[in-house]
This record gives structure tokens, C-alpha cells and sequence, in this order.
């Protein structure tokens, strides 16, 4: 099973609000098609110009706290408004998708059948997990995203597409997970440009990441993403990061063929 993650940079213009990049999502939607026949996809995809144009204006953030509730409505329906977009596009790239938001997979913490107790790191509700895995191997796209989320006392925080990607790698060991974004990696440095091909966890420290996507990005754009694959690739999960606006290069990972920055899983 394959996890990939469409970024928020690629399936929109981040800096222009509310803009979908259909072309680009069904560029990726055909290079996706084209594996799923074969092997089992999950797909999670960010906010982009939609979600996070709305946390920004409404200051919210992905630490659970009594934000506007009207921010909170208004970030939710942004994101059922891109998660449709982009399901038409995959359906006509003839994918069969499943739509799954997040908040079926994840315990609010005030839920009825909720005992108070954090299950485990994500919150998560193990068998809701594990049945996106078998309707992903029945021959089903299930479609995640990032999204704003209730809490409890009329709290509510922003949950990144990317630790959406950590909470099912971390359940569902698939063979590989992939983050699309709008640069080729991950770069040694932003005057360079120069990609580093392979990353170790151990090896992390010695960069020194930094990001200039924050300002538009609630969930903490570039670094939240490193730190997201090198909690995957700890975890035994080969990493890839790589442009979603060059397809092939997509179609390349999937087909076991390097591009972009591989986080090593050994
Ligand atoms: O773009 C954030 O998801 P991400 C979703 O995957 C919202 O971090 C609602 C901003």
C-alpha cells in the first residue's frame, strides 16, 4: 500500500485565495490511476488556498482552543469545498475515490464512547483505520485531508494533512509514503536550490531547516513536513518528497525509480 500526500502548494495557488490547480490534480490523478490498479492508495490532501486562507484570517491554529466558532465553520466548509473539487477530478482520472474526513478516524475528546483516555498518540480510533485499509485493498481510493476539528468546551485546532500521514504510516506500514509539494525537496539551501537526494534521521540535525511558506501556512509549512517524515521513517517507512507539478517524477517513485529526497527507513 502506497500513502500519498497531495500538498496544499500543489493542488492550489497559496498565494492566491481560494484557487484550485485543477490541471495539476489531474496530472497527479492520472499518475495515481495508473499504480492503483496494481497496489492499494491512500490519498490525504492539504489545505492549501482554502483552509488555511481561513485559519490565518481567523487566527486559528493547531493547538486546541476556544477560536471564533464562526472561523471554525467557515474553515470546515472551505475544506469540504476543496475535498469536492478535487474528488471530480480524481473520479474523472478514474479513480474510485472514498471520501473519509478525518474526523471519522479520530476520537473528539468529548465523544460519547470516548473513556477520557488518549488511546494512543494520534487520538486515533484504531478500527476506523484499519477499515479505510481494507476498502484501499478492495479496490477503493479513500481521501483524507487536513481540516478544522472539535475538540471539547467549544475548543476546536487545526489537524495537518501531515500528521494524518504520520497517524497511518504509523498504523498501517505502508510500503511507501509520498509528499507532493510545489519545489523539486528538499533543498540544502534556498540560495542553492541544490536538492539533498537522500536524507537519514540521524543526519537531520546537522541541517538546518528553515521555511519561507509560514506566513500563508497554519500548520507549519516545510518543517512540519520534515518532522512528520522523519517520524515515518523512523518507523521503518521509506519517504519521498517530490514536485507534484512534474507527474513523472511521481510515476518514478511509485515505480521504485529515486527523485526528489528520500528519507532512508534504514
Ligand atoms: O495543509 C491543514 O492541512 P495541511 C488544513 O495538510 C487546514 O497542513 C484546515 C488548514
Amino acid at each position: 500500500m502506497i500513502l500519498i500526500k497531495l500538498g496544499g502548494s500543489v493542488i492550489t495557488d497559496k498565494s492566491v485565495p481560494l484557487s484550485f490547480s485543477k490541471d495539476v490534480v489531474y496530472k497527479m490523478g492520472e499518475a495515481i490511476y495508473g499504480l492503483s490498479e496494481s497496489e492499494p492508495v491512500i490519498l490525504v490532501h492539504g489545505g492549501g488556498s482554502f483552509g488555511h486562507y481561513y485559519s490565518v484570517q481567523y487566527d486559528m491554529h493547531t493547538k486546541p482552543r476556544r477560536y471564533s466558532l464562526d472561523g471554525f465553520a467557515i474553515v470546515r466548509n472551505s475544506m469540504v469545498k476543496l475535498n469536492s473539487l478535487i474528488l471530480d477530478v480524481l473520479a474523472q482520472c478514474g479513480l474510485r475515490t472514498y471520501c473519509c474526513p478525518p474526523s471519522v478516524l479520530v476520537y473528539s475528546n468529548d465523544a460519547p464512547y470516548h473513556d477520557g483516555s488518549i488511546t494512543n498518540k494520534y487520538n486515533a480510533i484504531p478500527e476506523r483505520v484499519q477499515e479505510l485499509q481494507t476498502i484501499a485493498k478492495s479496490g477503493m481510493c479513500p481521501v483524507l485531508y487536513g481540516d478544522a476539528m472539535w475538540h471539547k468546551d467549544k475548543m476546536s485546532y487545526i489537524l495537518s494533512g501531515d500528521v494524518i500521514m504520520s497517524m497511518l504510516s504509523e498504523m498501517l506500514h505502508p510500503r511507501l509514503a509520498v509528499f507532493t509539494m510545489d519545489v523539486d525537496g528538499l533543498y540544502t539551501s534556498m540560495e542553492s536550490k541544490k536538492i539533498i537526494p537522500k536524507v537519514d534521521a540521524q543526519r537531520l540535525a546537522e541541517f538546518n531547516i528553515t521555511d519561507d511558506t509560514q506566513k500563508n501556512d497554519v500548520t507549519g509549512g516545510m518543517v512540519r513536513k520534515v518532522r512528520a517524515a522523519t517520524e515515518i521513517s523512523s518507523n521503518g517507512v521509506d519517504v519521498f518528497f517530490v514536485n507534484g507539478k512534474k507527474p513523472d517524477r511521481l510515476t518514478n517513485i511509485l515505480h521504485n525509480k529515486y527523485a526528489g529526497t528520500y528519507f532512508s527507513s534504514d
